[in-house]
């Protein structure tokens, strides 16, 4: 199983207006308009769906009032918070609805730069789906604390060793998918609820042979507002990840003692 690109088929890069950029927030008042506004200008044709979690700063009022006045916009309110896994889905199911051809996350913290995002659609002509990378040469993180950084690399190493990926940034969370990727990734039984979601997408479009592609990205550390990440959310994916790669490890060895089963002559006669 590996990351790759088919050099040989470069397929025409999916016009603008086909393009939804999902936007989960929970309490982001002080970077939604700003983050909605750089996207507006550096992808005009492009949708963008906030998906509010009933957020109590007042979020999805903001929202409502970015849709008023833009008709690329849209709201999506849900009555509570119930994390990043299913806010994003409750996303993609519009999208999907609405006919929309190519589906972005993205936060809505600023940490993730839409003059970037170009890039991230120009590798999709090329791919399935396309992961912004922090990890990669050229990618960079900035102002976060040494201790951020090293969760978030070792939390990489850990899901690379436990599934066997040769991804380098697999929690990261600005991504471009293709409608018909996230069509075969069956997610219906995605359960992953924080940012282990992030890395549930991605082993199921590994799994599936797709062709999955990273493209260095530059991640800054929100300036407004508090992170939603927490202990619960670090565990959940090291459990998940734990579970994952112990069921993939049982396979790969079912496999190889079928095969060396079915190698195996039955009986001395065979063996002649
Ligand atoms: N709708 C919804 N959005 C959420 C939820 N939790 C987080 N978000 C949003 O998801 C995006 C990422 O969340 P952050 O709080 O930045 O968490 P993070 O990016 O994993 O952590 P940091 O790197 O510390 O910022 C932001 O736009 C949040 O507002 C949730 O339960 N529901
Ligand atoms: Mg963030």
């Amino acid at each position: 199983m590996a990351a790759r690109v088919n050099q040989n088929h470069q397929a025409a890069p999916v016009p603008p207006e086909g393009v939804l950029v999902v936007m989960p927030t929970y309490n982001e008042r002080e970077n939604l308009a700003a983050v909605v506004g750089r996207l507006r200008t550096q992808v005009g044709g492009a949708h963008v769906l906030v998906v509010d979690d009933g957020s109590p700063d007042g979020t999805g009022q903001l929202a409502d009032q970015l849709a008023e006045t833009d008709g690329q916009v849209h709201v999506l309110h849900r009555p509570r918070k119930a994390g990043l896994g299913p806010a994003y889905l409750a996303g993609f199911g519009w999208g999907i609805e609405h006919g929309f051809d190519v589906l972005v996350e993205m936060d809505a913290d600023g940490s993730h730069r839409p003059e970037d995002l170009p890039r991230l659609l120009d590798a999709l002509a090329n791919a399935d789906l396309v992961l912004g990378s922090r990890w990669v040469p050229g990618g960079a993180v900035l102002n976060w604390p040494t201790g951020r950084k090293l969760i978030s690399r070792g939390g990489t190493a850990y899901a690379r060793l436990a599934l066997g990926v040769p991804v380098r940034d697999v929690t990261g969370g600005f991504r471009a998918f293709r409608r018909e990727t996230l069509l075969k990734l069956d997610l219906h039984d995605v359960a992953s609820q924080g940012y282990c979601f992030q890395v549930d997408l991605l082993w199921r479009a590994l799994r599936r042979g797709l062709r999955v592609v990273e493209v260095p990205i530059t991640f800054v550390e929100r300036e407004h507002g508090v992170s939603k990440m927490n202990g619960a959310i670090v565990r959940e994916a090291v459990t998940r990840v734990t579970v994952w790669g112990l069921r993939h490890r049982a396979d790969q060895l079912g496999r190889w003692a079928r095969q060396n089963a079915s190698r195996e002559p039955r009986s001395p006669r065979d063996a002649r």
